[in-house]
């Protein structure tokens, strides 16, 4: 990554593992060899053809260790926007991308990808970690209102212009940064997000208490690495595991940290550990995020559905002569770990490409 300089054993491994899965291509494997090699001789970087660009997005997906929900791999839709320049085009196709992978709920997985670093022209970034986030707002009392995760973020984009509302779930601006443009501040229009109030089937008081939370995970701080290639814009989303919102975003102590909240309303005994309130508190709180979700007719899927998925991906794979990596600490649901089966086994950890590289190096 860096310099935009493709590594020429790299490139010909991607084209090489392209042929062998596409073999149905309209040039031959040695004609494509050629022609990158001669590309990369004369540019320093080649331009990957629709084809290998969308497979190259799809095995990036299928070589992501901590992600459990890869059976799909090879159906991701995958928007090409490497033609994109401008701030504002690439703010229409994110919104877009919204829209798109959104679907009023019947949520589809699908990354746009923008144009790749190349040798003295970095590709374009946004410095948020996922399109949709929620602002939090540091209080005089040491207390956080809203995602406590996003405080710095939140900070820098007021001092960039930002007019923060002040609220608990406020979604944040987008910042789009080019080669030829400093980091530019975006709204994301409200009819491109898709919210869920949250209740419990059982408890009317849940819905109360104001809760709510995006449909759509988009992460946006990955840089999709196809072939030596590197795209440092290539937002991508799937759909939730309710596990995400109800046992980390809403829970984790450096996040909302409502367990204390939600057994308070339970009528729960805090005083000691060994009622096991919090336990009790967050089966309750994951019902809540399931419930809300189906409810609104947003598509996203508990832990056992998705482990036993995984399961059935790892077999499938094999069955097609490949391994699996896999992050054991990742794939492994934050509640009821040992009665998924994903739990009881262990996983392949080698790194293979195409790959998603987490990156930071945007932010000033
Ligand atoms: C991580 C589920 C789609 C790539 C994860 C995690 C979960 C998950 C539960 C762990 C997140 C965490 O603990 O914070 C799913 C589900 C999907 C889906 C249910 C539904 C289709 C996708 C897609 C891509 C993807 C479409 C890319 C094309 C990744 C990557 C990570 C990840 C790269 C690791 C993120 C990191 O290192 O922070 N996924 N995923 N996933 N997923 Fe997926
Ligand atoms: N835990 C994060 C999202 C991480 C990726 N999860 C997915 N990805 N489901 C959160 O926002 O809670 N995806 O592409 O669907």
């Amino acid at each position: 990554a860096g310099t935009g300089r493709v590594d020429l054993a790299e490139a010909e491994d991607f084209v090489r593992l392209h042929h062998r899965e596409h073999p149905d291509q309209p040039h031959s494997l040695l004609t494509r060899l050629l022609e990158i090699r001669r590309e990369i001789d004369e540019t320093g970087t080649y331009r990957h053809t629709h084809d290998e660009l969308v497979f190259g997005a799809r095995v990036a997906w299928r070589n992501s260790s901590r992600c459990i929900g890869r059976l799909y791999w090879n159906s991701l839709r995958v928007l090409d926007r490497r033609a994109a320049t401008t701030p504002e085009e690439i703010h229409r196709h994110l919104v877009t991308h919204l829209h798109e992978g959104t679907n009023a709920g019947r949520i589809r997985p699908t990354i746009s990808v923008f144009a790749p670093d190349t040798p003295g022209r970095p590709g374009p970034r946004v410095w948020n970690d996922q399109l949709i986030r929620y602002a939090g707002y540091r209080q005089g009392d040491g207390g956080v209102v809203g995602d406590p995760a996003y405080t710095d973020f939140t900070r820098l984009v007021r001092t960039m212009g930002w007019d923060a509302p002040g609220g608990p779930f406020d979604v944040l601006p987008l910042i789009v940064q080019t080669h030829d443009t400093p980091p530019r501040l975006f709204d994301v229009p409200a009819d491109a997000v898709l919210e869920v109030p949250l209740s419990h089937p059982e408890h009317a008081w849940f819905a109360d208490l104001g809760l709510r939370w995006h449909a759509l995970p988009a992460i946006s701080n990955m840089r999709l690495s196809i072939g030596g290639v590197d795209y440092p814009l290539a937002p991508f989303n799937g759909w939730y595991m309710g596990t995400e919102i109800g046992a980390r975003n809403l829970v984790d102590e450096d996040r909302y940290d409502l367990l204390p909240l939600v057994a308070a309303r339970l009528g729960l005994d805090t005083g000691s550990e060994t009622t096991l309130w919090r336990d009790r508190a967050l089966v309750e709180l994951n019902v809540a995020v399931l419930h809300s979700f189906t409810e609104a007719g947003v598509r996203i899927s508990d832990h056992h559905t998705e482990s036993r998925r995984f399961l059935t991906h790892l077999e499938k794979e094999e069955r097609a002569g490949r391994t699996v990596p896999a992050d054991w600490s990742w794939i492994v649901p934050p509640v009821s770990g040992g009665i998924t089966p994903v739990f009881h086994r262990y996983y392949d950890e080698t790194d293979q490409r195409p790959a998603f590289h987490l990156t930071d190096e945007a932010r000033a």
